[in-house]
């Protein structure tokens, strides 16, 4: 068999995972593979089955714009596509496009492969990629409102805790996507393995600081770390905030390396609540107070056709548009650090709109 497999040219900082261990699958069944990205023509390979990735789903378009791209270029190749908005939206895709297969979910055949990183030298994109992504747990213990992980992936598991034979030999770095690796059941063993590589250790995905315990946070002091990544998602979290950035603390990291993604624009329809504007300066303020970084993230609806649209009922436009102008022009890579002059600005603001209220150039 010869399978193409395709990721659409939407905007992403990270190749395409789900696809590189497909590549691996097929390759281990005596299959001849070839991974591109976008609409090409010079393939000089013919496809007896195509595999489309897909990725958030308000970059729907290029995924379908790579349906009936390649669907023109070998009308007798069968399509298949899969990823987080094939997942979600799969009517979307099997109305618009009846010969396509739509694939929902994980595809358990190929998630215990390592993901083929040598197929990525023949990406100009991605020939530099150098460091390695690895799902060590896959699921998660708990149902927020705002995300999709439990629909997908269903109850927590851990499926790689031997990190190490994910690891590319000449990689430098180790990205974990874990939804919520502090909840895996080998989270333990996972670290003694991630600290025998010496390697530096992202946890993109942030580190649920309910789970923070003096033990945990030991082990994870112990490991190569620039960044240590939570969230504080609502206001009635504060304690909780609190407790893990101390245990952190006494652990050995220090403040300043730990960054809270802060929730803003969320609104649960079911439960009729959601932080507002107000709620979410105190937010800031709290992670100000504790001497670390806030990385503010504004909510997008799991159905989301087109980002940044949605406005929660307890926010207005011109709340939302003062964030992102402030994370611009005071903020630091889209972030707020606990710099003095923006601690001070936030503390004496007697509310939301004098907080984010900014200064012109001309004035
Ligand atoms: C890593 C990640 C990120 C990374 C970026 C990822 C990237 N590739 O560029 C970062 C940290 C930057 C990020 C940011 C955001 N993220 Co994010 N992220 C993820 C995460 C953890 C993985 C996504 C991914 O890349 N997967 C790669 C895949 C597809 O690989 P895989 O899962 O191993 O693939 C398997 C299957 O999907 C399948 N498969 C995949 N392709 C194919 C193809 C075929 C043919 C077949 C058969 C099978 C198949 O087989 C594979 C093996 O099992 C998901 C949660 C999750 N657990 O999935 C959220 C997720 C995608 N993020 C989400 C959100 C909301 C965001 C933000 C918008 C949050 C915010 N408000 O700021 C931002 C947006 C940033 C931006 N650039 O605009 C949502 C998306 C919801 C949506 N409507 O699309 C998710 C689902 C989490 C959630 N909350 O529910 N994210
Ligand atoms: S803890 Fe994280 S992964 Fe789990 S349901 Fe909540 S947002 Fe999703």
């Amino acid at each position: 068999m010869k399978i193409l497999l395709v990721e659409p040219d939407y905007y992403t900082k990270y190749p395409p995972l789900g696809l590189m261990k497909l590549v691996s699958y097929h390759r281990s069944k005596g299959d001849q593979v070839k991974l591109v990205r976008g609409l090409k023509t010079d393939l000089n390979f013919n496809p007896d089955k195509i595999k489309i990735t897909s990725l958030f789903t308000y970059a729907w378009l290029p995924v379908h714009n790579t349906i009936e791209f390649y669907h023109g270029l070998f009308p007798d190749a069968k399509i298949e596509v899969g990823g987080i908005y094939a997942s979600i939206m799969p009517d979307r895709i099997k109305d618009s496009y009846p010969f396509v297969n739509v694939h929902v979910g994980l595809y358990e055949e190929a998630e215990l492969y390592s993901p083929a990183y040598d197929i990525l030298l023949d990406v100009e994109k991605w020939k530099d990629w150098d460091s390695s992504i690895i799902f060590t747990s896959r699921g998660c213990i708990r149902n927020c409102p705002f995300c999709i992980v439990p629909k997908i992936e269903g109850k927590i598991r851990s499926v790689a805790s031997d990190v190490q034979n994910y690891i590319y030999s000449d990689h430098k770095r180790v990205i974990l996507w874990d939804n919520n690796f502090l909840a895996s059941p080998d989270w333990k063993i996972t670290i003694e393995n991630l600290l025998e590589t010496g390697l530096k250790i992202d946890f993109n995905q942030g580190l649920d600081a309910r789970l923070m315990d003096e033990e945990k946070a030991g082990f994870l002091a112990s490991l190569r770390m620039p960044m240590l990544r939570m969230a504080y998602d609502w206001i009635g979290e504060k304690k909780t905030i609190v407790n893990a950035v101390d245990l952190l603390e006494e652990a050995g990291v220090k403040r300043r390396n730990i960054l809270f993604y802060t929730l803003y624009n969320f609104y649960d329809p079911i439960q009729s609540h959601g932080d507002s504007a107000e709620m979410f300066l105190e937010k800031l303020k709290d992670i100000q107070k504790l001497g670390c970084v806030s990385y503010p993230m504004r909510f997008e609806p799991l159905n989301s056709l087109k980002k940044n649209q949605y406005i929660s009922p307890m926010w207005t436009t011109e709340q939302l548009e003062a964030v992102s102008k402030a994370r611009r022009v005071i903020g630091y890579g889209g972030a707020f650090p606990p710099y003095e002059g923006l601690i001070k600005k936030f503390e004496a603001a007697k509310d939301f709109n004098e907080a984010f209220r900014l200064r012109l150039c001309n004035n």
